[in-house]
Formats: C-alpha cells, structure tokens, sequence
C-alpha cells in the first residue's frame, strides 16, 4: 500500500494565503490521480491557532477519498477534532501506533510535545514489537542532521537523535518542522509543499510511501508560487552587458522553468563583486529578468566599483581554478561561489 506524507503546510485562511491552499488541493488532486488512499501530515498544518477552520474543512470534504491524518505540530498545538470536523479527517492529539494496510506494518504517530523528546516518547509508546518492523512519523528536529535548522524558530524541537534511531531501528522516519526538503539515515523531511518565503525556493515536492517494499518517492506539487533567491558575483569585465546576459542564460537554464510557469517565479537577485558602473549594472540586471515578477529591487549593496581589468583578468583565473575543483555541495561548506567571493576581497583589496 502506497501512504503520501507531507508537512508543514502553514495554512492560515483562504483570502489569506489562497496559494497554500491550491497547492494543498494540487497535492490532493495528485492522490486521486495516482489512486493513493491515505494522506499523513508530519505537522504544522496551520500556522496560528484560528477560531475557524472552514477553508480547510472545504477542502477535506470534497477530497473524500483520501484519509487524512493530521499530527499536530508545534505551530498547531491547538487543533483536535472538536475544532475541525470532516468525515475523512483523523487527528492525533496522543501518540498511536496506526495500521494502515492488511500486512500490518506499525506506523507510530507522535504530535509535537514541547516538554519531551522524541526518544523519550517513543520509548512510552512502542510496545514489544518482537522485532517487527515499524515507522515513525513526527514533528521536531533530527539532531543526526543539524546542519539543516529552521530558520524561522531557535532551539531544538522534540529532537530524535541518531542514537534513537540505532536503538529502536525504525525502518522510516518521517518528520514534519524543517521545511527543506531532504533526508538523512533513513529520516526523511517532506519539506513544506508550498515555499513560504523567498528561502524556500524552487519546486515543492510531497512523498509516498510505500509499505511494502519501504521505498520512498518524491513527487512535485503543483504550487502557484516559485521563489527563487540568486545570488550573483559580476566582474568588471569589458562588455559587462554580454558577460552578464552569458551568465543570466545559463541561471536561468539551470532553473528549468517553462515559459507558461514564470509568472509563478517570485525571484529576488542579489549581487556581489565589482563592476565599473553600478547604474549599468542595475539596467542591465533589471532588463535581463525583466519577465520575472521581483520580490523586492536587486540588491547591488554587495556590489564595490573597481575598473581595474588586470585584477578582473586575475579574477577570472581564479574563477576557473576554484570551478575545476571537486565540490561536495554539502549545506555544511561554503560553495563555490561563496569561496570565489573571499577570493575577490583578496584581488581587490577591499
Ligand atoms: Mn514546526
């Protein structure tokens, strides 16, 4: 049997945030397409505790084939079924252990508690499993990966720690609270199927799961909004205006938009380096992404005037090296832009 689980969600009200909501619905109407029957939601399904909740219980009741489980996050701490009625929707106020197919396979919910950890209530609410196979779905940080944070909320959430994850040997974890979408010793973030802000950038993906062989598979949702936050480093190079259309076409290769998509792209452009005239430069960068709905002006306050081309001829140099390099990409090192832009502060003195 196949389970979708996503999180973070951030719901608020329809007039409010209505591109929550469809990308929401997107995701539900992906369900139905692809026959999946049970929805699980890792947490944070709304953003503030609200007095109503009819936009939400709109959308449950005409998705009626889909069984949707919420375990509260600690943005929703509020939310039971005394507040939120709809047919096909279950919340878990307590830790429950769920079978979802006839296999059996355990499924532990636990809702965010703020006063205890992950460990500690997984300990209370396994029972002897005799070494059958079970998987964990919650909300809070998994401390094996604390590279990733959330930026929105400091300290560390019902943390699970690697150690908990050796011990009780769950054959997935599913977590809910980071909203970047990635994985790490089995421990899976959905990520939030809507970016929130410019941080969340690019393409939203909810998972599925399946019971039977384990396998996890990450599917796009369809969201009405796209942020994407580049940050680029210029050179005083001779012909600026062809050097940045050269640099700005292979950016925005690289996002893979498709025409009829960018008036969803929310874009933000940062620059660094130097260039030779700050006023060009902010024509030439607002000329270049002129199709893209800006959140705010590009942002040249990184950007120093030098028209020095021997040290741009440098520059470059230094540029290839450090892009023939081996990078790992990982979120922990700086990238390779990030190294080419202390390499500049070097160059050029500033
Ligand atoms: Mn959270």
């Amino acid at each position: 049997m196949k389970i979708a689980i996503t999180a973070d969600l951030h719901l608020t009200n329809r007039s409010k945030n209505p591109e929550r909501f469809e990308a929401f619905e997107n995701l539900l109407a992906n369900l139905t397409a692809m026959g999946i029957q049970h929805l699980v939601i890792a947490g944070d399904l709304f953003d503030v505790h609200q007095s109503n909740y009819t936009d939400f219980e709109v959308v449950c009741k005409s998705h009626l084939s889909i069984n949707i489980h919420v375990i509260p996050g600690n943005h929703d701490p509020g939310i039971s079924s005394r507040v939120i009625a709809a047919q096909n929707l279950k919340i878990y106020t307590q830790p429950e252990l769920l079978h979802f197919d006839e296999r059996g396979l355990n499924i532990l919910v636990v809702p965010y508690q703020a006063d205890k950890s992950m460990g500690e209530v997984v300990a209370n609410s396994l029972p002897d499993l005799h070494e059958q196979d079970w998987v964990l779905v919650g909300h809070g940080d998994y401390t094996g990966s604390l590279q990733y944070r959330n930026p929105y909320e400091e300290g560390v959430y019902m943390p699970l720690t690697k150690r908990d994850v050796q011990k009780f040997l769950p054959k997935r974890v599913f977590l809910g609270h980071i909203h970047y979408p990635h994985e790490k010793d089995g421990v899976f973030y959905c990520g939030s199927p809507c970016g929130l802000d410019i941080t969340e950038v690019g393409r939203r993906r909810f998972l599925v799961f399946d019971t039977t062989t384990f396998e996890v598979t990450s599917f796009t949702v369809n969201s009405p909004l796209i942020f994407l936050d580049e940050m680029i480093t210029v050179l005083p190079v001779e012909d600026e205006r062809s050097y940045l259309f050269q640099k700005a076409k292979e950016l925005i290769k690289a996002w893979e938009i498709q025409t009829e998509e960018i008036p969803k792209v929310r874009l933000r452009v940062r620059l660094n380096g130097y260039t030779s005239d700050k006023t060009q430069l902010t024509e030439i960068i607002k000329e270049i992404f002129e199709d893209y709905h800006h959140v705010a002006e590009p942002d040249l306050s990184r950007v120093s005037n030098s028209n020095d081309l021997e040290r741009t001829n440098i520059a470059q140099t230094v540029r290839r090296r450090i892009s023939e390099l081996n990078w790992t990409n990982a979120a922990v090192e700086p990238s390779s832009e990030e190294i080419f832009e202390q390499a500049m502060r070097l160059i050029y003195g500033a």
